[in-house]
């Protein structure tokens, strides 16, 4: 498979020797996050992984600033700098939450519709790692049907469908929200550079790869997560004032276990009687897809802004 990375970042915004695992998602997305948006960044962080990644004080990961906050209360927080930066003047500034699932599909999720509703000046960004990491891989309401964690040990399984968050948050009628992949860095950054241009609330949500917590090779994270794009399993879209749009359709959607079969967390779905698991979760993965094509089609005027 080909890459789509024709971009080249000239000054670095972040510090080498990040504290993240081999293969994971954040130091990665981070550097381009950081790139895009510039030193001139308010990095609000809630309790996850990069509470840790960012850095203590003052060898921090990120060039900006940072404010780390607790867990519930990210985009809270965020409303207050954005007020305060605003009051002296200084509305050019980014105001950027960096948060987990966790903290995003559960805990924060009031803070964030708070926030969403009020349309507050921010850009959200949600790292789907698909659960509480940094705890030690507790299920959270973004844990895929089928996947083994702490809190659904083998050989049992998470028996319930992760939240629609784009919806919800869409939902809100928020001016731009999308979904992203490190394996498509060229759409990331895109996605990066017109959330920076919109003002109000924005959400971008990632698929992120997590060696530990998805039993993964470190060095497959890439390849992983552009099999989830090309199995339908993690589409990406975006959200523009209501009206939905597919940023890349497959030629041919692969089968969802070619993307399941490279991660620890599914060992168990190859097991003999566990085949109809795997059915139902393409199942439901066309079922979302024919549903995001419909929304795509049906939302084509822009009737919600
Ligand atoms: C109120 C509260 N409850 C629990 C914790 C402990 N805690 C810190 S990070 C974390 C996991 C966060 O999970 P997620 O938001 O998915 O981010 P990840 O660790 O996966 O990056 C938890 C439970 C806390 N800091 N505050
Ligand atoms: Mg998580």
């Amino acid at each position: 498979m080909t890459t789509d990375n024709h971009f080249l970042i000239k000054e670095e915004n972040v510090y080498s020797g990040a504290l993240s695992c081999r293969g994971c998602g954040w130091s990665l997305s981070a550097r381009h996050i950081a790139d895009i948006l510039g030193e001139d960044t308010v990095y609000v962080i809630p309790a996850c992984c990069f509470s840790i990644i960012a850095g203590p004080y003052p060898m921090n990961e990120l060039k900006g600033n940072v404010v780390h906050t607790v867990f519930a209360a990210a985009p809270a927080t965020a409303t207050g700098i954005r007020a305060a930066l605003d009051r002296q003047g200084k509305g050019d500034a980014n105001v950027v939450v960096l948060a987990g699932d966790g903290g995003t599909f559960d805990i924060g999720l009031q803070s964030l519709s708070g926030a969403a509703a009020r349309r507050e000046n921010m850009l959200y960004i949600c790292n789907n790692n698909g659960a509480y990491m940094n705890t030690g891989i507790q299920s959270s309401t973004a844990t895929p049907y089928g996947a083994v964690t702490t809190t659904n040990p083998s050989p049992g399984y998470r028996h319930i469908w992760p939240k629609d968050l784009i919806g919800i948050v869409a939902a809100h009628n928020v001016p731009y929200t999308a979904t992203a992949s490190l394996a498509f860095m060229d759409d990331f950054r895109e996605k990066l550079k017109k959330a920076k241009q919109t003002k109000g609330f924005r959400l971008i949500m990632i698929d992120g790869p997590c060696p530990p917590g998805h039993k993964t090779e470190p060095s497959q994270s890439i390849t992983i997560g552009r099999l989830a794009v090309e199995t339908n399993l993690f589409p990406l879209y975006e959200v523009e004032n209501g009206r939905y749009r597919i940023n890349h359709i497959p030629d041919k959607p692969l089968p969802v276990e070619t993307c399941l079969k490279m991660q620890g967390r599914f060992k168990h779905l190859f097991k003999e009687g566990r085949e109809n698991v795997i059915r139902e979760i393409q199942e439901r993965t066309d079922k979302n897809w024919q549903r995001l094509k419909l929304m795509q089609q049906m939302s084509s005027d822009e009737v919600y802004v």
